[in-house]
Protein backbone atom coordinates (compact mmCIF):
# COMPACT_ATOMS: atom_id res chain seq x y z
CA UNK A 1 0.00 0.00 0.00
CA UNK A 2 2.25 2.45 -1.05
CA UNK A 3 3.10 5.03 -3.51
CA UNK A 4 -0.86 5.78 -3.88
CA UNK A 5 -2.65 9.08 -4.37
CA UNK A 6 -5.30 10.63 -1.90
CA UNK A 7 -7.56 13.53 -2.65
CA UNK A 8 -8.87 14.62 0.20
CA UNK A 9 -12.27 16.36 0.28
CA UNK A 10 -13.90 18.81 2.83
CA UNK A 11 -17.59 18.05 1.75
CA UNK A 12 -19.10 21.18 3.29
CA UNK A 13 -16.93 23.03 0.87
CA UNK A 14 -16.51 20.92 -2.29
CA UNK A 15 -19.84 21.41 -4.06
CA UNK A 16 -22.98 22.20 -3.29
CA UNK A 17 -25.87 20.24 -5.24
CA UNK A 18 -29.10 21.25 -3.74
CA UNK A 19 -28.26 24.86 -3.34
CA UNK A 20 -28.86 25.71 0.20
CA UNK A 21 -25.31 26.85 0.93
CA UNK A 22 -23.55 23.57 2.31
CA UNK A 23 -21.55 21.13 -0.22
CA UNK A 24 -22.99 17.30 -0.20
CA UNK A 25 -22.05 14.21 -1.34
CA UNK A 26 -24.22 14.67 -4.95
CA UNK A 27 -21.71 17.69 -5.10
CA UNK A 28 -19.01 15.08 -4.87
CA UNK A 29 -20.93 12.68 -6.87
CA UNK A 30 -21.60 15.97 -9.82
CA UNK A 31 -18.30 16.70 -10.19
CA UNK A 32 -16.48 12.47 -10.15
CA UNK A 33 -15.28 12.87 -13.39
CA UNK A 34 -13.07 16.21 -12.59
CA UNK A 35 -11.50 14.09 -9.57
CA UNK A 36 -10.64 11.52 -11.74
CA UNK A 37 -8.83 13.60 -13.75
CA UNK A 38 -6.02 13.93 -11.54
CA UNK A 39 -5.77 10.10 -11.07
CA UNK A 40 -5.58 9.72 -7.57
CA UNK A 41 -6.29 5.82 -6.21
CA UNK A 42 -8.27 7.22 -3.32
CA UNK A 43 -11.18 9.82 -1.90
CA UNK A 44 -10.81 10.65 1.54
CA UNK A 45 -14.13 12.01 2.62
CA UNK A 46 -13.87 14.56 6.60
CA UNK A 47 -16.36 13.52 8.46
CA UNK A 48 -20.28 13.03 6.76
CA UNK A 49 -21.81 11.56 10.04
CA UNK A 50 -24.54 13.80 12.23
CA UNK A 51 -23.28 16.12 13.57
CA UNK A 52 -24.25 19.85 14.98
CA UNK A 53 -21.28 20.70 12.71
CA UNK A 54 -19.71 22.82 15.79
CA UNK A 55 -16.30 21.26 14.54
CA UNK A 56 -17.41 20.53 11.01
CA UNK A 57 -18.60 17.24 11.51
CA UNK A 58 -15.35 16.13 14.30
CA UNK A 59 -18.17 16.38 16.63
CA UNK A 60 -20.60 13.21 15.56
CA UNK A 61 -23.32 12.77 17.56
CA UNK A 62 -24.63 9.50 15.38
CA UNK A 63 -22.00 7.37 14.32
CA UNK A 64 -24.22 5.31 11.97
CA UNK A 65 -25.82 7.83 10.37
CA UNK A 66 -24.98 10.64 7.42
CA UNK A 67 -25.29 14.12 8.44
CA UNK A 68 -28.47 14.94 6.31
CA UNK A 69 -27.03 18.30 5.53
CA UNK A 70 -24.74 15.89 2.97
CA UNK A 71 -27.29 13.35 1.96
CA UNK A 72 -27.99 10.03 2.40
CA UNK A 73 -26.76 6.54 3.05
CA UNK A 74 -27.82 5.93 -0.43
CA UNK A 75 -25.97 8.89 -1.75
CA UNK A 76 -23.13 7.45 -0.03
CA UNK A 77 -23.19 4.50 -1.58
CA UNK A 78 -24.01 5.08 -5.14
CA UNK A 79 -20.55 7.24 -4.56
CA UNK A 80 -18.59 4.34 -3.23
CA UNK A 81 -19.87 2.23 -6.35
CA UNK A 82 -19.08 5.43 -8.75
CA UNK A 83 -15.39 5.83 -7.60
CA UNK A 84 -15.14 1.79 -7.29
CA UNK A 85 -16.52 1.91 -11.18
CA UNK A 86 -13.24 4.04 -11.72
CA UNK A 87 -10.74 1.95 -9.86
CA UNK A 88 -10.87 4.89 -6.79
CA UNK A 89 -11.84 3.77 -3.21
CA UNK A 90 -13.36 5.84 -1.04
CA UNK A 91 -11.75 6.61 2.61
CA UNK A 92 -13.65 7.19 6.05
CA UNK A 93 -12.38 9.53 8.40
CA UNK A 94 -12.65 7.90 11.62
CA UNK A 95 -13.05 10.42 15.00
CA UNK A 96 -12.45 7.65 17.67
CA UNK A 97 -10.98 10.33 20.53
CA UNK A 98 -14.40 12.08 21.45
CA UNK A 99 -17.65 12.38 19.96
CA UNK A 100 -20.31 15.36 20.57
CA UNK A 101 -22.00 16.23 23.50
CA UNK A 102 -25.40 15.63 21.49
CA UNK A 103 -24.47 11.99 21.15
CA UNK A 104 -26.88 9.72 22.97
CA UNK A 105 -24.25 8.39 25.40
CA UNK A 106 -23.31 11.84 26.74
CA UNK A 107 -26.82 12.54 26.99
CA UNK A 108 -27.45 9.50 28.89
CA UNK A 109 -24.28 10.34 30.77
CA UNK A 110 -25.45 13.70 32.00
CA UNK A 111 -29.05 12.33 32.84
CA UNK A 112 -26.84 9.92 35.78
CA UNK A 113 -26.95 6.57 33.55
CA UNK A 114 -24.24 4.70 35.40
CA UNK A 115 -23.43 2.69 32.17
CA UNK A 116 -22.66 5.70 30.39
CA UNK A 117 -21.42 7.97 32.52
CA UNK A 118 -18.12 5.07 32.32
CA UNK A 119 -17.95 5.69 28.41
CA UNK A 120 -16.17 9.14 29.64
CA UNK A 121 -13.80 10.62 31.54
CA UNK A 122 -14.40 12.69 34.79
CA UNK A 123 -12.83 14.21 37.56
CA UNK A 124 -14.14 16.27 40.23
CA UNK A 125 -11.42 19.15 40.17
CA UNK A 126 -10.20 19.87 36.80
CA UNK A 127 -6.12 19.63 36.40
CA UNK A 128 -4.23 22.28 34.40
CA UNK A 129 -4.78 19.85 31.19
CA UNK A 130 -5.98 22.39 28.16
CA UNK A 131 -7.88 21.02 25.19
CA UNK A 132 -6.26 22.21 21.83
CA UNK A 133 -8.96 24.87 21.21
CA UNK A 134 -7.21 27.04 23.90
CA UNK A 135 -9.34 26.76 26.89
CA UNK A 136 -9.32 24.47 29.64
CA UNK A 137 -9.78 20.63 29.01
CA UNK A 138 -12.23 20.43 31.37
CA UNK A 139 -16.51 21.42 31.56
CA UNK A 140 -18.58 21.20 34.16
CA UNK A 141 -21.66 19.13 34.10
CA UNK A 142 -24.17 20.50 37.39
CA UNK A 143 -26.43 17.41 36.94
CA UNK A 144 -24.00 14.94 38.25
CA UNK A 145 -21.50 17.53 40.12
CA UNK A 146 -18.08 16.39 38.08
CA UNK A 147 -16.16 17.79 35.00
CA UNK A 148 -15.87 15.93 31.86
CA UNK A 149 -13.00 15.57 29.95
CA UNK A 150 -12.53 17.48 26.09
CA UNK A 151 -9.30 17.63 24.77
CA UNK A 152 -10.76 19.76 21.43
CA UNK A 153 -13.92 22.08 22.20
CA UNK A 154 -16.50 21.93 24.82
CA UNK A 155 -19.29 20.13 22.62
CA UNK A 156 -16.53 17.68 22.00
CA UNK A 157 -16.47 15.16 25.10
CA UNK A 158 -13.48 12.49 25.51
CA UNK A 159 -14.46 9.31 24.79
CA UNK A 160 -13.41 6.29 28.33
CA UNK A 161 -11.01 3.94 26.13
CA UNK A 162 -10.40 2.29 29.29
CA UNK A 163 -13.71 1.27 29.29
CA UNK A 164 -13.69 -2.00 26.99
CA UNK A 165 -17.61 -1.57 26.44
CA UNK A 166 -16.94 1.57 24.51
CA UNK A 167 -13.72 -0.09 22.23
CA UNK A 168 -16.23 -2.67 21.10
CA UNK A 169 -19.03 -0.13 20.14
CA UNK A 170 -16.83 2.09 18.29
CA UNK A 171 -15.28 -1.48 16.53
CA UNK A 172 -18.82 -2.44 15.46
CA UNK A 173 -19.11 0.88 14.16
CA UNK A 174 -16.44 0.22 12.27
CA UNK A 175 -17.15 -3.27 10.69
CA UNK A 176 -20.64 -1.34 10.23
CA UNK A 177 -19.11 1.22 7.65
CA UNK A 178 -16.71 -2.22 6.31
CA UNK A 179 -20.15 -3.46 5.15
CA UNK A 180 -21.36 -0.31 3.77
CA UNK A 181 -17.75 -0.30 1.01
CA UNK A 182 -15.19 1.77 2.48
CA UNK A 183 -11.84 0.90 1.63
CA UNK A 184 -9.69 3.12 3.62
CA UNK A 185 -9.46 4.99 6.58
CA UNK A 186 -8.36 8.31 8.44
CA UNK A 187 -8.18 7.72 12.16
CA UNK A 188 -8.71 11.56 13.73
CA UNK A 189 -6.19 12.20 16.37
CA UNK A 190 -5.41 8.51 17.16
CA UNK A 191 -2.16 9.17 19.36
CA UNK A 192 -4.70 10.49 21.91
CA UNK A 193 -7.14 7.84 22.81
CA UNK A 194 -5.09 6.05 25.88
CA UNK A 195 -4.75 9.72 27.57
CA UNK A 196 -4.13 9.45 31.35
CA UNK A 197 -5.22 12.84 32.29
CA UNK A 198 -4.32 12.30 36.11
CA UNK A 199 -1.08 12.04 34.88
CA UNK A 200 -1.19 15.02 32.08
CA UNK A 201 -0.26 12.20 29.53
CA UNK A 202 -2.68 12.65 26.41
CA UNK A 203 -0.34 11.60 23.57
CA UNK A 204 0.47 7.75 23.43
CA UNK A 205 -0.38 6.48 26.57
CA UNK A 206 1.21 3.47 28.13
CA UNK A 207 -1.82 1.31 26.75
CA UNK A 208 -1.82 2.85 23.14
CA UNK A 209 0.06 -0.15 21.35
CA UNK A 210 -2.56 -2.43 22.83
CA UNK A 211 -5.87 -0.61 22.08
CA UNK A 212 -4.79 0.31 18.92
CA UNK A 213 -3.45 -3.22 18.11
CA UNK A 214 -6.73 -4.22 19.31
CA UNK A 215 -8.58 -1.81 16.86
CA UNK A 216 -6.99 -2.84 14.33
CA UNK A 217 -7.15 -6.93 14.78
CA UNK A 218 -10.96 -6.39 15.41
CA UNK A 219 -11.58 -4.20 12.83
CA UNK A 220 -9.66 -3.42 8.79
CA UNK A 221 -6.78 -5.74 9.72
CA UNK A 222 -4.16 -4.76 7.23
CA UNK A 223 -6.45 -5.31 3.98
CA UNK A 224 -6.87 -1.30 4.04
CA UNK A 225 -5.01 1.73 3.71
CA UNK A 226 -4.87 3.53 7.15
CA UNK A 227 -3.41 6.54 8.15
CA UNK A 228 -3.60 7.56 11.77
CA UNK A 229 -3.40 11.76 12.06
CA UNK A 230 -0.49 12.54 15.08
CA UNK A 231 1.02 15.52 16.07
CA UNK A 232 3.77 14.93 18.38
CA UNK A 233 5.57 11.84 17.22
CA UNK A 234 9.18 11.11 15.06
CA UNK A 235 10.48 8.22 13.06
CA UNK A 236 11.84 6.91 16.34
CA UNK A 237 8.11 6.18 17.72
CA UNK A 238 6.38 5.98 14.12
CA UNK A 239 6.26 1.72 14.82
CA UNK A 240 3.98 2.46 18.11
CA UNK A 241 1.44 3.37 15.46
CA UNK A 242 2.72 1.37 12.01
CA UNK A 243 4.16 -1.78 13.68
CA UNK A 244 2.93 -5.42 13.61
CA UNK A 245 -1.26 -4.88 13.86
CA UNK A 246 -0.86 -1.24 13.29
CA UNK A 247 -1.95 1.07 10.77
CA UNK A 248 -0.39 1.71 6.80
CA UNK A 249 1.32 4.85 7.95
CA UNK A 250 0.53 8.47 10.03
CA UNK A 251 0.62 12.21 9.53
CA UNK A 252 3.61 13.86 10.75
CA UNK A 253 3.93 17.27 10.07
CA UNK A 254 7.00 17.76 11.09
CA UNK A 255 8.13 19.12 7.53
CA UNK A 256 5.58 21.81 7.43
CA UNK A 257 7.43 23.35 11.32
CA UNK A 258 3.68 22.64 12.36
CA UNK A 259 3.60 21.28 15.87
CA UNK A 260 1.91 22.59 18.72
CA UNK A 261 1.57 25.07 19.97
CA UNK A 262 0.44 26.10 16.04
CA UNK A 263 0.33 30.10 16.62
CA UNK A 264 3.01 31.73 15.18
CA UNK A 265 5.20 28.89 14.02
CA UNK A 266 8.07 29.77 11.40
CA UNK A 267 8.73 28.20 7.87
CA UNK A 268 11.15 25.56 8.50
CA UNK A 269 14.31 26.21 7.32
CA UNK A 270 16.19 24.77 3.63
CA UNK A 271 18.68 22.95 6.16
CA UNK A 272 16.29 21.62 8.52
CA UNK A 273 13.86 20.62 5.63
CA UNK A 274 16.12 18.48 4.43
CA UNK A 275 17.03 16.51 7.52
CA UNK A 276 13.47 15.82 8.47
CA UNK A 277 13.24 14.69 5.02
CA UNK A 278 16.27 12.54 5.61
CA UNK A 279 14.48 11.11 8.74
CA UNK A 280 11.84 10.39 7.38
CA UNK A 281 12.57 8.82 3.87
CA UNK A 282 16.02 6.99 5.56
CA UNK A 283 14.27 5.01 7.91
CA UNK A 284 13.43 1.41 6.61
CA UNK A 285 10.19 1.30 9.16
CA UNK A 286 8.19 4.40 7.80
CA UNK A 287 5.96 4.30 4.46
CA UNK A 288 5.22 8.30 4.94
CA UNK A 289 2.18 10.23 4.32
CA UNK A 290 2.91 12.78 2.59
CA UNK A 291 1.41 15.82 3.13
CA UNK A 292 1.42 19.48 2.34
CA UNK A 293 -2.02 21.11 2.91
CA UNK A 294 -4.93 20.19 4.85
CA UNK A 295 -8.47 21.19 6.27
CA UNK A 296 -6.44 22.12 9.80
CA UNK A 297 -3.68 24.52 7.91
CA UNK A 298 -3.48 27.27 5.51
CA UNK A 299 -2.57 26.89 2.20
CA UNK A 300 1.31 26.07 2.10
CA UNK A 301 2.58 28.70 -0.42
CA UNK A 302 0.08 31.32 1.39
CA UNK A 303 1.74 30.63 4.97
CA UNK A 304 5.38 30.05 3.74
CA UNK A 305 5.45 33.00 1.03
CA UNK A 306 2.66 35.42 1.85
CA UNK A 307 0.01 36.53 -0.99
CA UNK A 308 0.89 35.28 -4.70
CA UNK A 309 2.00 38.18 -7.25
CA UNK A 310 0.49 36.72 -9.81
CA UNK A 311 -1.02 33.24 -11.31
CA UNK A 312 2.54 32.26 -12.51
CA UNK A 313 3.66 32.89 -9.61
CA UNK A 314 1.28 31.09 -8.09
CA UNK A 315 1.99 27.89 -10.45
CA UNK A 316 5.70 28.46 -9.45
CA UNK A 317 4.96 27.89 -5.90
CA UNK A 318 2.54 25.30 -5.77
CA UNK A 319 4.55 22.89 -8.29
CA UNK A 320 7.74 23.43 -6.97
CA UNK A 321 6.25 22.60 -3.26
CA UNK A 322 4.61 19.47 -4.50
CA UNK A 323 7.85 18.17 -6.18
CA UNK A 324 8.98 17.84 -2.52
CA UNK A 325 6.81 14.91 -2.55
CA UNK A 326 8.29 13.86 -5.94
CA UNK A 327 10.96 11.50 -4.98
CA UNK A 328 10.08 10.33 -1.65
CA UNK A 329 8.36 6.64 -0.85
CA UNK A 330 5.13 6.65 0.62
CA UNK A 331 1.48 7.76 -0.28
CA UNK A 332 0.74 11.70 -1.16
CA UNK A 333 -2.14 13.29 -0.14
CA UNK A 334 -3.71 16.00 -1.78
CA UNK A 335 -6.07 18.64 -0.49
CA UNK A 336 -9.09 20.16 -2.41
CA UNK A 337 -7.94 22.86 -4.12
CA UNK A 338 -4.36 22.40 -3.48
CA UNK A 339 -4.26 20.95 -7.38
CA UNK A 340 -5.38 24.57 -8.65
CA UNK A 341 -3.41 26.72 -6.56
CA UNK A 342 -6.02 27.98 -4.30
CA UNK A 343 -4.55 30.64 -1.18
CA UNK A 344 -5.23 31.70 1.76
CA UNK A 345 -8.56 33.63 2.21
CA UNK A 346 -7.06 37.17 2.51
CA UNK A 347 -10.23 38.75 1.97
CA UNK A 348 -11.86 37.62 5.36
CA UNK A 349 -12.21 39.81 8.39
CA UNK A 350 -12.53 39.00 11.71
CA UNK A 351 -16.28 38.84 11.47
CA UNK A 352 -15.99 36.02 8.42
CA UNK A 353 -14.06 32.99 10.47
CA UNK A 354 -16.42 30.49 11.28
CA UNK A 355 -13.85 27.66 12.64
CA UNK A 356 -14.04 27.02 16.40
CA UNK A 357 -10.47 27.11 16.94
CA UNK A 358 -9.95 30.49 15.22
CA UNK A 359 -12.45 32.43 17.29
CA UNK A 360 -11.47 31.18 20.13
CA UNK A 361 -7.71 32.10 19.74
CA UNK A 362 -9.62 35.49 18.54
CA UNK A 363 -10.78 35.63 21.68
CA UNK A 364 -8.50 35.08 23.94
CA UNK A 365 -6.15 37.07 21.85
CA UNK A 366 -8.22 40.28 22.10
CA UNK A 367 -8.38 39.61 25.72
CA UNK A 368 -4.50 39.70 25.93
CA UNK A 369 -4.80 43.38 24.74
CA UNK A 370 -3.68 42.56 20.99
CA UNK A 371 -5.54 44.58 18.16
CA UNK A 372 -7.95 43.20 16.10
CA UNK A 373 -5.81 44.76 13.02
CA UNK A 374 -2.94 42.50 14.76
CA UNK A 375 -4.81 39.33 14.90
CA UNK A 376 -6.53 39.63 11.69
CA UNK A 377 -3.49 39.13 9.90
CA UNK A 378 -2.08 36.41 12.19
CA UNK A 379 -5.55 34.88 11.05
CA UNK A 380 -4.71 35.44 7.49
CA UNK A 381 -1.62 33.42 7.75
CA UNK A 382 -2.74 31.08 9.69
CA UNK A 383 -6.76 30.33 10.45
CA UNK A 384 -7.90 26.97 9.53
CA UNK A 385 -10.87 28.51 7.29
CA UNK A 386 -8.17 29.75 4.87
CA UNK A 387 -8.17 26.09 3.14
CA UNK A 388 -12.35 25.87 4.14
CA UNK A 389 -13.48 28.28 1.66
CA UNK A 390 -15.67 27.01 -0.85
CA UNK A 391 -14.08 24.74 -3.59
CA UNK A 392 -13.38 27.91 -7.08
CA UNK A 393 -15.08 25.84 -10.03
CA UNK A 394 -15.43 29.02 -11.61
CA UNK A 395 -14.48 32.38 -11.81
CA UNK A 396 -18.21 34.08 -11.60
CA UNK A 397 -19.56 34.86 -7.98
CA UNK A 398 -20.45 31.99 -6.01
CA UNK A 399 -17.27 30.06 -7.33
CA UNK A 400 -19.59 27.38 -9.17
CA UNK A 401 -20.13 26.04 -5.71
CA UNK A 402 -23.55 27.47 -4.66
CA UNK A 403 -26.17 29.39 -6.43
CA UNK A 404 -26.85 30.78 -2.99
CA UNK A 405 -24.49 32.58 -0.32
CA UNK A 406 -22.17 29.84 1.13
CA UNK A 407 -22.08 28.03 4.46
CA UNK A 408 -18.41 30.20 4.55
CA UNK A 409 -17.79 33.19 2.89
CA UNK A 410 -16.06 32.63 -0.43
CA UNK A 411 -12.37 33.54 -0.82
CA UNK A 412 -10.68 35.81 -3.21
CA UNK A 413 -8.08 33.68 -5.34
CA UNK A 414 -5.56 33.42 -8.22
CA UNK A 415 -7.54 30.94 -9.61
CA UNK A 416 -10.49 28.47 -10.17
CA UNK A 417 -10.18 24.95 -12.00
CA UNK A 418 -11.85 27.04 -14.94
CA UNK A 419 -9.47 29.27 -15.08
CA UNK A 420 -6.36 27.18 -13.86
CA UNK A 421 -7.47 24.37 -16.52
CA UNK A 422 -7.40 27.11 -19.21
CA UNK A 423 -4.13 28.69 -18.08
CA UNK A 424 -1.09 27.52 -19.98
CA UNK A 425 0.86 26.88 -17.07
CA UNK A 426 -2.19 25.08 -15.69
CA UNK A 427 -1.37 23.64 -11.86
CA UNK A 428 -3.43 21.05 -12.32
CA UNK A 429 -1.49 20.04 -15.40
CA UNK A 430 1.73 19.77 -14.06
CA UNK A 431 -0.13 17.72 -11.14
CA UNK A 432 -1.54 15.19 -12.96
CA UNK A 433 1.97 14.70 -14.66
CA UNK A 434 3.75 14.80 -11.77
CA UNK A 435 1.17 12.19 -9.97
CA UNK A 436 1.61 9.97 -13.39
CA UNK A 437 5.37 10.55 -13.27
CA UNK A 438 5.83 9.12 -10.04
CA UNK A 439 3.94 6.19 -10.48
CA UNK A 440 5.45 5.26 -13.83
CA UNK A 441 9.21 5.67 -11.80
CA UNK A 442 8.91 4.85 -8.39
CA UNK A 443 9.58 1.20 -9.06
CA UNK A 444 13.22 2.61 -9.80
CA UNK A 445 13.26 4.77 -6.53
CA UNK A 446 16.52 3.46 -4.16
CA UNK A 447 18.64 5.13 -1.34
CA UNK A 448 17.38 8.59 -0.53
CA UNK A 449 19.29 11.54 0.12
CA UNK A 450 18.53 15.46 0.66
CA UNK A 451 20.97 18.17 0.73
CA UNK A 452 21.03 22.04 1.42
CA UNK A 453 22.47 24.54 -0.55
CA UNK A 454 21.28 28.21 0.75
CA UNK A 455 17.32 27.64 -0.46
CA UNK A 456 18.39 24.61 -2.91
CA UNK A 457 17.55 21.43 -1.88
CA UNK A 458 19.40 18.91 -3.62
CA UNK A 459 17.58 15.21 -3.65
CA UNK A 460 18.71 11.94 -4.87
CA UNK A 461 16.75 8.90 -5.04
CA UNK A 462 18.20 5.78 -7.15
CA UNK A 463 19.13 7.08 -10.04
CA UNK A 464 17.34 10.10 -10.01
CA UNK A 465 18.44 13.68 -9.03
CA UNK A 466 16.28 16.79 -8.30
CA UNK A 467 17.07 20.10 -8.00
CA UNK A 468 14.71 22.58 -5.73
CA UNK A 469 14.72 26.13 -5.73
CA UNK A 470 12.84 27.20 -2.51
CA UNK A 471 13.52 31.06 -3.39
CA UNK A 472 12.29 33.60 -5.52
CA UNK A 473 16.23 34.60 -6.03
CA UNK A 474 17.81 32.70 -9.22
CA UNK A 475 20.75 30.81 -8.08
CA UNK A 476 23.83 29.86 -10.20
CA UNK A 477 24.24 25.81 -10.33
CA UNK A 478 26.24 23.17 -11.96
CA UNK A 479 24.18 21.73 -15.20
CA UNK A 480 24.20 18.21 -14.88
CA UNK A 481 24.90 16.37 -18.01
CA UNK A 482 21.88 13.63 -17.49
CA UNK A 483 18.43 14.21 -19.08
CA UNK A 484 15.85 16.54 -17.09
CA UNK A 485 12.64 13.97 -16.66
CA UNK A 486 10.34 16.55 -15.47
CA UNK A 487 10.44 20.33 -14.79
CA UNK A 488 8.02 23.18 -13.68
CA UNK A 489 9.89 25.40 -16.45
CA UNK A 490 9.77 24.49 -20.21
CA UNK A 491 13.88 25.69 -21.02
CA UNK A 492 16.33 25.30 -19.34
CA UNK A 493 18.86 27.86 -18.25
CA UNK A 494 22.16 28.65 -16.73
CA UNK A 495 20.32 29.30 -13.74
CA UNK A 496 17.87 27.55 -11.37
CA UNK A 497 15.29 29.95 -11.43
CA UNK A 498 12.42 31.10 -9.02
CA UNK A 499 10.43 27.96 -7.40
CA UNK A 500 11.86 25.63 -10.10
CA UNK A 501 12.39 22.49 -9.83
CA UNK A 502 14.04 19.65 -11.90
CA UNK A 503 14.00 16.23 -12.09
CA UNK A 504 17.55 14.53 -14.33
CA UNK A 505 17.37 10.83 -14.84
CA UNK A 506 20.60 9.62 -15.14
CA UNK A 507 21.32 7.32 -18.08
CA UNK A 508 22.45 4.48 -16.25
CA UNK A 509 21.58 0.92 -15.62
CA UNK A 510 18.44 0.57 -13.72
CA UNK A 511 18.14 -2.02 -11.30
CA UNK A 512 14.52 -2.34 -10.95
CA UNK A 513 13.20 -2.32 -6.86
CA UNK A 514 11.13 -5.93 -6.47
O1 LIG B 1 -7.19 17.71 14.23
C1 LIG B 1 -6.34 17.47 15.33
C2 LIG B 1 -5.63 18.58 15.86
O2 LIG B 1 -4.78 18.39 16.71
C3 LIG B 1 -6.03 19.93 15.42
O3 LIG B 1 -6.55 20.56 16.53
C4 LIG B 1 -4.89 20.65 14.95
O4 LIG B 1 -3.93 20.73 15.92
C5 LIG B 1 -5.28 22.03 14.64
O5 LIG B 1 -6.34 21.99 13.77
C6 LIG B 1 -4.15 22.75 14.00
O6 LIG B 1 -4.59 24.00 13.73
C7 LIG B 1 -8.25 16.86 14.04
C8 LIG B 1 -9.09 17.32 12.87
O7 LIG B 1 -8.34 17.22 11.70
C9 LIG B 1 -9.59 18.69 13.16
O8 LIG B 1 -10.28 19.25 12.09
C10 LIG B 1 -10.47 18.61 14.39
O9 LIG B 1 -10.84 19.89 14.79
C11 LIG B 1 -9.77 17.91 15.55
O10 LIG B 1 -9.07 16.74 15.16
C12 LIG B 1 -10.77 17.48 16.56
O11 LIG B 1 -11.49 16.40 16.07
Amino acid sequence: MENKFIYQIYPKSFKDSNNDGVGDIPGIIEKFDYIKTLGVDYIWLTPILCSPQNDNGYDISDYFSIDPIFGTIDDYKKLISIAKQSGIKVMFDLVLNHISTEHMWFQEAIKGNDEYIDYFIWKEQPNELMSAFGTSAWSYIDAIDMYYLHLFGATQADLNWHNPKVRKELYEMINYWIEIGVEGFRLDVIDLIAKEPEYMITSRGPKFVEYLEELVTNTFKDKYLSVGECWNFGPENTLDITGENGLTQAFHFSHLNWIHPKWGTPKISTTELANVMNKWQQSEEVIEALVLNNHDLPRLQSYWYGPSRNNYDNYLKCTMLFSLNLLSKGNTYIYQGEEIGLENAYNFSLNDYDDVETTNKVELMRAEGKNDQEILELMHTVSRDNARIPMRWTEEQGSGFSMVSPWIKEGINASSVEKDLSDINSIHKMYTQMIKWKKNNYHYFGEFKAESFGETLKIVNGNFMMLINLSSEEVAYLKPNDEIAISNYNQESDKLRAYEFIVYERQKTFTRKS
